[in-house]
């Protein structure tokens, strides 16, 4: 018979593997599921039917793995907190930080199963199932229950030591491990800093309408974005990081934070790229430039919709020769794109508009 596995035992097994934050929970319904319904019923999840479905599992994790006692819980640290909201270069389209490094969703997962396989080897009867985003599971909720940290008004997982740039992952198992985790209080107070800087207004307290996040109309909608969000994208040609880069608890801090380093996964190789040169990249182009990272996500057309979008942005806030008629050629050149009718009309209307501006 093998001994119980110890939350301590978790917690270093995670802290060897590199993960700057773990917690472990029993595996219980979502408190939350009466809101989840509401928000989806409102229609906040735009074109993301994924997100409709399996709705059950959701609601209770436990349907995910037959007879799953607990999750085990981790945060993988992509940004250290920092001084920032240094804007665009001119001329560059800004990519939000979670996908400036490699993706997560492998780092995450082959280390999640490196744990899995560690403690299925000592406890051979046991099952695991490792989740990275794409399970339907809420995996702020779960994360919250195993004390990683508080859900704040902008809905993202807080630290408040580490604050928001970190990932999630877990793993549901039917181990049974004994677990007192310390919740932790929310910190966001009176604060409405992230509702206040929303450039879409897409916040309200704890729950964001994601079809007005730059966010999903940068990377999930594959649609064409509505005119009334183009002027609110300015700079943002990949997510958007607004509501957590004026999150206090994302500031620098004085004193010296003694838990999580950042992954090394995650070393930024790009924080932005080049306008004209998405503008002319081919699928291959993408494709080479992308490999590796999470990026690939949005197909060719989003990307250079997205870059059409932030170059009219930037012809509309002023800029200097050449880049001015660099970019206006680069979107004329669109209008004539007769393989993608969504595209060429969009740069016909974007060159409308800024001619009447
Ligand atoms: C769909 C999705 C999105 C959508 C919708 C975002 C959203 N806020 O729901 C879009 C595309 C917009 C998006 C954007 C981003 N995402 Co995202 N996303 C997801 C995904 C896949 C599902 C989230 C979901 O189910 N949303 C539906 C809503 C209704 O669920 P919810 O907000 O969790 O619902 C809870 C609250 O409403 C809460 N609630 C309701 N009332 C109240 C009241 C109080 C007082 C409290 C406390 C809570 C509360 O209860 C609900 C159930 O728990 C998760 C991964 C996962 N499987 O969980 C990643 C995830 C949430 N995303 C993540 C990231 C990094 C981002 C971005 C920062 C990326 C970027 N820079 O562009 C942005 C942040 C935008 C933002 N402010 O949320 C990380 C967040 C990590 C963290 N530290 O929190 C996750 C966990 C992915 C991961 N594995 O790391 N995302
Ligand atoms: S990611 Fe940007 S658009 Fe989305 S809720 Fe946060 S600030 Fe608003
Ligand atoms: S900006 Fe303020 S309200 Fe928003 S999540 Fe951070 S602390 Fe909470």
């Amino acid at each position: 018979m093998n001994a119980r596995v110890t939350e301590q035992q978790i917690a270093e097994a995670c802290r060897g593997l590199g993960f700057a934050l773990a917690g472990v929970c029993d595996v219980r319904p979502s408190a939350r599921g009466a809101e989840y319904r509401e928000w989806l019923r409102a229609g906040r999840h735009g074109l993301m039917a994924y997100l409709a479905r399996n709705t059950s599992i959701r609601e209770n994790p436990a349907e995910l793995l037959p007879d799953a006692r607990c999750a085990i819980m981790v945060g993988d640290l992509y940004h250290e907190r920092s001084e920032s909201r240094p804007g665009a270069e001119p001329g560059k389209g800004l990519i939000a930080r979670y996908a400036r490094g490699r993706d997560y969703h492998k780092v995450l997962k082959k280390r999640l199963h490196a744990l899995c396989d560690a403690l299925g080897a000592q406890h051979p009867g046991a099952a695991f199932r490792a989740f990275v985003d794409t399970a339907p599971v809420m995996e702020r909720e779960i994360a919250q229950l195993a004390g990683l940290g508080w859900i704040g008004k902008n809905t993202l997982l807080i630290h408040p030591r580490l604050g928001s740039f970190f990932f999630l992952g877990g793993v549901l198992t039917t181990l049974d491990i004994p677990n007192n985790p310390s919740l932790v209080a929310d910190h966001c107070g009176t604060c409405t800093r992230c509702i206040d800087a929303c450039p879409t207004q897409a916040i309200s307290p704890y729950s964001v309408d994601a079809s007005r996040c730059i966010s999903y109309l940068t990377i999930e909608h594959r649609a064409p974005i509505d005119p009334v969000f183009h002027e609110a994208m300015g700079s943002w040609l990949y997510g958007c990081d607004i509501c957590q880069e004026v999150c206090p608890h994302n500031s620098p801090r004085a004193e010296h934070i003694d838990v999580g380093r950042l992954h090394e996964a995650y070393a930024p190789t790009r924080r932005e790229l080049d306008l004209v040169e998405v503008l002319n990249w081919t699928e291959e182009d993408r494709r080479g430039a992308l490999a590796g990272s999470a990026m690939t996500r949005a197909t060719l057309e989003m990307l250079q919709r997205n870059a059409l979008i932030v170059a009219s942005n930037t012809l509309r806030s002023g800029c200097v020769e050449p880049l001015r008629s660099k970019l206006l050629e680069a979107i004329t050149r669109a209008t004539r794109d007769e393989a993608r009718p969504a595209l060429s009309a969009l740069a016909a209307e974007l060159l409308r508009r800024l001619a009447e501006a």
